[in-house]
């Protein structure tokens, strides 16, 4: 094993104050054995001071799945990058292909909010993936290509960050593209990142996300050029989630 994976969970708009239960779990669950990767939890904004009260005297960082590209405003409904801060998020997953498709994100606006992610000091997780259409039309690559040069601002590779594939049909689907077709569109994402940012964005992991589960965790986690993990339901539960940090 080379370097730290980061193991990232996305809630979505899953979690009510119950289900801080499962952050607790999760922190009791690593306290006999420390993890050998980087963990955090994304809850809903709602929870984000609640998770990171929960997880205080542990590793597990909160992040945010969304902020807003300005840092206040008359934008009702909306967080911003400051606030997520303000309540103890260290990172923020932008770009997701939910958001993209269901609230209609461009490249252009995800590259403004992780300008905004960047001025209030959090670390931006940004996703890319194709359709399941780009997909059988053999345009995986080309897809996140574009995507990682229209979405990645100037200046990001000064900081730390992430980027993360997540083909749109492995989401929450329970199918994944084979090691070889994540080998080989990770390899095109660093490419099309140095391309974009040069060589210093070598650093940056890349991570996988769709349909990652306890039994396919350590293969996917092995392959090159994926640095962790970004985990949808598999997440919501503290002993699914723990099986996937301990496969890191
Ligand atoms: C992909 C992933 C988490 P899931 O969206 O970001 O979700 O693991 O449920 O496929």
């Amino acid at each position: 094993k080379q370097s730290v994976k980061l193991i990232v969970g996305n809630w979505k708009m899953h979690g009510v104050s119950a289900d801080v239960s499962e952050a607790l779990a999760l922190k009791e669950g690593l306290a006999g054995a420390p993890p050998s990767c980087r963990i955090a939890l994304c809850p809903p904004a709602t929870l984000t001071d609640r998770l990171r009260r929960v997880l205080a005297d542990s590793a597990v960082e909160v992040g945010g799945q969304d902020c807003h590209e300005k840092a206040s405003g008359a934008f009702t409904g909306s967080v911003s990058a400051d606030m997520l801060a303000d309540a103890g998020a260290t990172l923020v997953i932008l770009g997701h292909s939910e958001r993209r498709a269901a609230f209609g994100e461009t490249d252009a606006d995800v590259a403004a909010k992780v300008e905004a992610a960047m001025a209030a000091g959090l670390e931006p997780i940004v996703c890319v993936g194709e359709t399941l259409e780009q997909h059988e039309a053999g345009q995986a690559v080309a897809v996140v290509s574009a995507q990682i040069a229209g979405s990645l601002p100037d200046g990001l590779s000064e900081r730390d960050f992430a980027v993360a594939y997540e083909p749109v049909w492995a989401i929450g689907t329970g199918l994944t593209p084979t090691l070889e077709q994540i080998a080989e569109v990770h390899a095109a994402i660093r490419t099309a990142m140095i391309q974009r940012l040069g060589e210093p964005a070598r650093r940056a992991p890349i991570l996988y996300g769709g349909s990652v589960k306890p039994d396919n965790a350590a293969e996917i986690l092995a392959v090159p050029e994926v640095g962790g993990a970004l985990v949808g339901g598999a997440s919501l539960k503290a002993d699914d989630f723990l099986k996937i940090v301990h496969a890191a």
